[in-house]
């Protein structure tokens, strides 16, 4: 007989190790372990998530015929560790072989690969494109540009597609997709599940042995199986997605989601497939109930940007996550983890990822992403902070995010400028300024914006690697022009913010 492992992630019914597996004769391997809880200091929102997501998946795999091994976190003869459970499981019913599908992290498949037993990893399926089409995609490409790759998976599915032409004559409507901040939103918001006694079961556990880590657990209204996934799902498609193009890079202090999906966790973990998420946006726009802009969106972020990360992780290699192509060294400030800031914008991420386990994208990229980027932060303090603390995130799919498209610590593989921005865009796009110590308008002096000081000492200080850069000539050139004497009060500003901050004033 083998052993099936199926990892917190890979709660799905196709899953290529259970259609390798035989229900006859072997046994399939859960285990909640303190070294996966554990290897960052997962927000106990995403925690809670995963376990009541297993065990609810364990017991859906019991119906359907299948012997399953699970482990419980506060079981006595709990190993561990993954690799410690398959041993103990192993050694328990007699088996010779595991059968896995890869897990989304390197550092898990190398632990599969050193085990002292056959291990057999099977690609994991649950995706548009596999590695080798990926590495065919890139052999030879200058630059991995996600925008052709999303080409090619639109002809793949045939998604949006009118024979040979993309729906409504262009593929990208992204331009029409950046209004700011709505004065009031028409989206109650994400569908919330009570917790029933499954959960309210982890809650305790998790309550009794994550109390150190950042975030908090209740209330807790994730799904945490496949039908109310697909509950949250058809109630998103209904009331959300008319409006998610609208306002997708919007940001509101009193609005958490706005308009998104809020699916990631679900599609992440397997709760959800991408194909029929997509096919589901697609429907709405064929019969009328939303229009292209929005759906063309959402699905360029579910077959474009996200089968595109993951094809970034694989294709990079292990060493993907030390990168650090700016050579930044900081320390991540505590104001991360909820220590006081005056600055109301990252005050109001920080906040929400720490009581809902989620920031959407803009908030990710344009406010923390940008001020860690402005700031110098060390890029691995930062992988590891939102590796943490998003419900959503797990290492394939969050690397790229933040090593590449945010960070820059790639060198460009993602992006191919950085994404950084002065306190203008934060001003346009949200509503955050208006309640903050910082002016806004304040380019030096003792109010002015941070990112408005770090801007120019980010673009100064990495002048000769982004001076020849096409699309930041004209950012130089205005910085060029800038009087002298202003240019320097600006750095020496920024300078001493900086200090004040590796200080630990609550700047
Ligand atoms: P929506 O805005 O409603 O979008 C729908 C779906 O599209 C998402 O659920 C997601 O599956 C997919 N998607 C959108 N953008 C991306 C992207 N850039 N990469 C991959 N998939 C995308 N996404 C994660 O799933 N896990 C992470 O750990 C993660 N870390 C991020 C870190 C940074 C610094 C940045 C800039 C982005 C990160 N993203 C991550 C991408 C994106 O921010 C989230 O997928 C999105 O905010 C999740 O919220 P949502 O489900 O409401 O998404
Ligand atoms: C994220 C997570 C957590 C918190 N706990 C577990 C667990 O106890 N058991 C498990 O099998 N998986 C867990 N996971 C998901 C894994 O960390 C994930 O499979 C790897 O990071 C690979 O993506
Ligand atoms: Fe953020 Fe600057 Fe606006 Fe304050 S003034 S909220 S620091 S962008």
């Amino acid at each position: 007989m083998r052993l099936i492992l199926v990892l917190g992630d890979q709660l799905s019914d196709g899953l290529s190790a259970l259609r390798e597996g035989d229900r006859a004769r072997d046994v399939v391997v859960m285990a909640e372990v303190q070294a996966e809880a554990s290897y960052v200091p997962h927000h106990p929102k995403k925690i809670a998530f995963v376990l009541a997501a297993m065990r609810k998946f364990a017991h859906h795999l019991e119906e359907q015929g299948w012997r399953v091994a699970f482990t419980r976190l506060d079981d006595p003869e709990n190993a561990g560790s993954i690799p410690a459970e398959l041993l103990r499981r192993a050694a328990e019913f007699g088996a010779q072989e595991v059968i896995a599908t890869q897990p989304g992290e390197w550092r898990l498949i190398a632990a599969l690969e050193d085990l002292p037993l056959p291990v057999h990893q099977f690609a994991d399926d649950r995706f548009l494109a596999s590695q080798a089409e990926f590495a065919t995609w890139a052999e030879g490409r200058k630059q991995l540009r996600m925008e052709y790759f999303y080409r090619d998976m639109r002809r793949k599915t045939g998604l949006l597609m009118e024979g040979d032409d993309p729906a409504g004559g262009r593929w990208n409507f992204d331009a029409e997709n950046r209004k700011p901040a709505p004065g009031q939103i028409a989206y109650a918001g994400p569908l919330k599940f009570a917790p029933d006694l499954v959960v309210e079961e982890v809650l305790t556990l998790v309550a009794d042995r994550f109390v150190g880590h950042f975030g908090d657990l209740h209330p807790f209204w994730f799904a945490t199986d496949r039908e109310q996934a697909l509950a949250h799902l058809e109630h998103w498609i209904a009331w959300g997605l008319p409006l998610f193009g609208d306002f997708q890079d919007a940001m509101l202090h009193d609005e958490q989601f706005l308009y998104h999906a809020v699916i990631g966790l679900y599609l992440n973990a397997g709760l959800l497939e991408p194909l029929e998420v997509c096919r589901a946006a697609e429907a709405a726009w064929r019969a009328g109930d939303a229009p292209l802009n929005a759906v063309e969106g959402f699905i360029r972020q579910i077959i474009g940007w996200r089968e595109y990360v993951r094809g970034i992780y694989f294709h990079e290699g292990p060493d993907y996550v030390t990168r650090n192509a700016l050579g930044h060294t900081r320390d991540l400030p505590p104001a991360f983890w909820g220590a006081p800031t005056r600055m109301a914008c990252i005050k109001a991420v920080v906040d929400q990822t720490r009581t809902e386990a989620y920031a959407h994208h803009i908030q990710r990229l344009m406010v923390t992403g940008n001020f860690a980027l402005l700031a110098g932060i060390d890029p691995g303090q930062v992988h590891e902070w939102y590796l943490a603390v998003y419900a959503d995130a797990y290492e394939w799919v969050e690397a790229p995010n933040v090593i590449g498209m945010s960070q820059f610590a790639d060198g460009g593989i993602v992006a191919s400028k950085p994404y950084v921005s002065s306190g203008n865009y934060i001003a346009r796009m949200s509503d955050h300024c208006g309640s903050c110590h910082y002016k806004v308008k304040d380019k030096t002096g003792p109010g002015a914006c941070p990112f408005n000081l770090l801007y120019w000492h980010f673009l100064d200080r990495h002048r000769n690697r982004f001076r020849a850069n096409p699309r930041m000539g004209q950012i130089y050139a205005n910085w060029d022009r800038m009087d002298r004497d202003k240019k320097v009060l600006i750095l020496a500003e920024a300078s001493d913010w900086l200090a004040r901050m590796e200080a630990g004033e609550a700047v």
